[in-house]
């Protein structure tokens, strides 16, 4: 067996370099605490050791797998299992489950839950979304994910609970219905709406609100083949208070959403809409975009209702629901 031993500040940053440098069989041997760096003892940097190995490739074979399957622990396991039933990538399930392993050398997990607790945590980007009293959100995102019934939660909940002033601009004028809908939404609320047709439009109208709260709607495009207007992209950029949410489907594939995603310039997008919680029973999605981007979750959407089907998971709900609790 050829063994090594690595040396990380986290799991993650540990398992990666397992998993680069011993590939995806490696075997977790060995886990614990050092401090590193320092002077007589003092002033050290808290860092994870794991000692891991991998067989020759004379032994690497499916017996040698199942073997090693058979030796995890019940825990583990079961942790695999959940790990396994959430429909990631198979490179995001491998490196999960290779920190549930690390996670569980560490040994301070007794309930499948904790485990996975201990895994995700070590494992996803979970960032905070910064709200600002006066912003400009422009909502962004493939065809019938939930833009405009979100823009519309959206707007209900800073009138009516953060007494905001809201206005909304559509640039969604692609099909007439469209226009309608986010009409129909102003009127009930009772908020100013401007329609935008074509980019420079759009720019101008944006700089000329003066709402707490400017919310822009666009036409759902296929963003596997179309990419934003440069024009756009460029504004957002230099705007201050102008900021980029893309609404993605939690019940579209994992794989499928990364890559919407990718669609958009990275350092432009400043929060994610996560809609349809409510139409899946696994949150592979959710789990895959926050293994492999550092998006703050701006809100995630629960069902048709408007304004009700919304709601800001923090940090904690968001792992919450990774480990199967509500
Ligand atoms: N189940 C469920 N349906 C939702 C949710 N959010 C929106 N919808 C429904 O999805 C459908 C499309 O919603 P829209 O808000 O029109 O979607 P859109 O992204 O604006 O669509 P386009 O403008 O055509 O790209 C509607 O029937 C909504 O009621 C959600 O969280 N759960
Ligand atoms: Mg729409």
């Amino acid at each position: 067996m050829n063994v090594k031993r690595f040396v990380a500040p986290t799991l993650e940053e540990a398992a990666k370099d397992i998993r680069k440098q011993l590939g995806k069989d490696a075997v977790i041997l060995h886990v614990k605490e050092v401090m590193t760096g320092g002077l007589f003892g003092f002033f050290g940097k808290k860092q994870v050791q794991v000692t891991a190995g991998i067989d020759g490739p004379s032994h690497r074979n499916s017996n040698v797998s199942r073997e090693g399957d058979d030796k995890q622990s019940p825990l583990l396991k079961e942790a695999n299992r959940h790990l396994q039933q959430l429909g990631v990538s198979n490179r995001v399930l491998k490196n999960l489950q290779l920190t549930a392993q690390m996670a569980e050398k560490q040994g301070d997990a007794r309930t499948k839950e904790e485990l996975l607790m201990h895994t995700f945590r070590a494992s996803l980007q979970l960032q905070p979304f910064a709200q600002k009293r006066q912003q400009t959100l422009i909502v962004a995102g493939p065809t019938g994910v939930g833009k405009t019934t979100t823009i519309a939660k959206l707007a209900a909940k800073a009138m009516f609970e953060e007494n905001k002033t809201v206005s909304f601009i559509t640039f969604d004028t692609y099909r007439i219905a469209a226009v309608e809908q986010l009409k129909t939404y102003a009127h009930i609320l009772d908020c100013p709406i401007y329609t935008a047709y074509n980019e420079a439009e759009l720019i101008d109208l944006c700089s000329r609100q003066t709402a707490d709260l400017v919310l822009v709607d666009t036409a759902g495009r296929n963003y596997l083949h179309e990419q934003m207007p440069v024009e756009l992209i460029n504004y957002i950029r230099q705007s201050a208070s102008c900021h980029l949410l893309v609404a993605l489907s939690l019940a579209a594939k994992a794989e499928d959403a990364r890559h919407m995603l990718s669609r958009f310039p990275k350092e432009l997008v400043n929060g994610l809409i996560l809609t349809k919680l409510d139409e899946t029973a696994s949150l592979g999605t959710l789990c895959e975009l926050l293994y492999s981007e550092a998006i703050p979750v701006a809100c995630v959407t629960t069902g048709q209702n408007v304004p009700e089907d919304i709601c800001w998971p923090d940090k904690e709900q968001l792992l919450k629901w990774l480990t199967g609790g509500v």
